[in-house]
């Protein structure tokens, strides 16, 4: 196997035996096969389209879904990937029929399943490209149409589509098989893909927003209730409405974990009386806070860390997450998915164990935001506010992620964190207090909303009248650790945001040219000491 698409790569070069994610090397050949189709597939759609023909949304579904089950931790279930696979050969088959003519193709969109899979997929992985900057390039804009992807799919599950952003990530899949394409051709399409990139998230921030309200500054309780409860996990908003609705009544309550913290945010989710709050951390702690939770889990998408047997059982996956052994709670764009096993585990089990208490406060997307602009303005004008740091991102398991808590509670205090993404974890129970009210952590919620800090920007630029958007006192200290995070530095980039300082290491999927010109081009560093970062962005203060 070789899998060098997140930030915790072997080596920071790449997995090679086993994913330090848990990834076997059965699987990685498997998502890699499934890229492959998913790329083909995705050339005959293209030819489709330049004929003048349709696709329906069934087969960007389809692709969508492919893409977002190869995303780390997000799926680990071979067979699950095996079926993906099939259905995706089969609807290929359909499309070539409708195409009429196969000229032109590339291989991988004649690849008809025959032969031996395992071969195949060794043929056909990241190294299969031998040029690697061409590699790297191909890498790189291939992530961010996985995280374009799931954002896509979150929004598809709120039934908002947006034709334009699945036509640009087929073509654009499908020109990563096309050699004919020159290493600056691949920068100028990774930068298109940033396009698209706040393109997909803005769909997603109006399906989330249409469906379930603006999110408003909220106070989450991190204490725990004395009924069974079912902890929902991943990005997935339509899964926890459904979820809510078929607990009511049922005397079991509903918290959430990680990255659907945010859901605690928006006016619909609060009419809930069971919705208690948020239990626990980032993804990575979850070994030890889903034993501590004792009842079901629910993964709505990536991250899931191989479960300890203490509590497989009780882990239960859905949409493109899976896991072998856990229960899959089935359900397609527009079907109602039926949770009753989950609700009927969780009333054989005991109240979640207390990890902690108090509260913690969000809801800082844009509009909460720019309802509090004059006020925000004000303390920038009168220097209450001297800088803003984005900190946006992912959390992972790395040791050196601490430097982020240690970034933090170095800051000068009249610096104000905007945060979106797990990245938070870091930092956001600390004591970082207030700027004449406006708390010093503004959390705008999961790692798309990082798309309302880019609203925030824009309009701020637009209030103090300033030609470039790196004019702002905003400095970019951003935690990647998947491919989610990918799609939102090329958005960010695409923004035209310079000088973001991106860890705790780069990817290791940029070739020494490639990195060079995201230096060149956009200031794109890595991290320092905590000390070196405090001057550089702050100066002797
Ligand atoms: Fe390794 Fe990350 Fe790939 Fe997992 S997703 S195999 S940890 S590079
Ligand atoms: Fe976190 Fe996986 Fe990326 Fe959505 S849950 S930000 S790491």
């Amino acid at each position: 196997m070789f899998c060098y698409q997140c930030q915790e790569t072997a080596g920071c070069t790449g997995c090679t035996r086993v994913g330090v994610c848990g990834k076997t090397p059965e699987v990685a050949a498997l998502q890699d096969l499934l890229v492959y189709v998913t790329r083909g597939i995705s050339a005959i759609t293209t030819a489709l389209r330049e004929k003048g023909g349709a696709v329906s949304p069934e087969v960007n579904h389809l692709i969508t879904l492919n893409l977002f089950t190869t995303i780390t931790n997000a799926n680990f279930d071979g067979q699950s990937i095996r079926t993906r696979i099939t259905a995706t050969l089969e609807t290929r088959k359909a499309l070539l029929t409708e195409l009429g003519s196969s000229a032109g193709l590339p291989e991988a969109a004649l690849w008809d399943g025959s032969g031996d899979w395992e071969e195949k997929a060794h043929t056909v992985g990241v190294l299969s490209t031998g040029n690697e900057d061409i590699r790297s390039l191909r890498e790189l804009i291939t992530y961010g149409l996985k995280g374009l992807s799931a954002y896509s799919k979150h929004a598809n599950a709120l039934l908002r589509e947006d034709g334009e952003v699945d036509a640009f990530l087929q073509k654009t899949l499908a020109a990563t098989l096309d050699d004919s394409l020159t290493v600056d051709q691949l920068v100028a399409l990774t930068l298109e893909t940033g396009k698209y990139g706040v393109q997909g998230m803005a769909l997603l921030d109006q399906a989330n927003t249409g469906a379930y309200g603006n999110p408003e500054v909220t106070k989450v309780n991190i204490g725990v209730g004395n009924k069974p409860g079912i902890l929902v996990s991943g990005h997935d908003l339509r899964d926890l409405e459904l979820l809510l609705e078929q607990t009511q009544g049922t005397g079991v309550d509903v918290y959430t974990h990680s990255e659907m913290l945010p859901a605690h945010y928006y006016p619909a989710f609060k009419k809930y009386p069971n919705f208690v709050g948020n239990y626990g951390n980032a993804w990575w702690k979850q070994k030890e806070e889903f034993e501590a939770f004792h009842g079901p889990i629910l993964m709505t998408t990536n991250c899931i860390v191989p479960p300890r047997d203490s509590y497989k059982d009780r882990l239960y996956t859905t949409g493109a997450a899976g896991y072998p052994g856990c229960k899959h709670i089935p359900g397609e764009v527009g079907e109602k998915k039926d949770f009753s096993a989950l609700i009927a585990h969780a009333k054989r089990c005991t109240p979640p164990m207390e990890l902690e208490q108090g509260e913690i406060v969000g809801g800082f997307a844009h509009a909460q935001v720019l309802a509090l602009a004059d006020q925000v303005v004000e303390a920038v004008k009168s220097g209450a506010i001297k800088k803003f740091v984005v900190m946006a991102g992912c959390d992972g398991r790395a040791k050196s992620r601490d430097y982020y808590t240690e970034f933090a509670k170095a800051l000068p205090k009249d610096t104000v964190i905007l945060t979106a993404g797990c990245a938070k974890y870091k930092y956001n129970k600390l004591p970082l207090g207030d700027i004449g009210g406006i708390p010093r952590v503004l959390d705008a919620g999961q790692c798309n909303d990082s798309y309302s800090l880019a609203v925030i920007a824009l309009k701020l630029k637009e209030i103090f009248g300033l030609e470039d958007i790196n004019d702002l006192p905003i400095v970019y200290n951003i935690a990647w650790y998947e491919q989610k995070a990918v799609i939102v530095l090329l958005a960010l980039l695409y923004l035209g945001v310079k000088n973001i300082h991106l860890g705790p290491t780069l990817p290791a999927f940029l070739s020494p040219n490639v990195a060079k010109v995201l230096v060149d081009t956009f200031g794109i560093t890595g991290i320092g000491t905590v000390e070196e970062d405090m001057t550089l962005m702050f100066g002797d203060r």
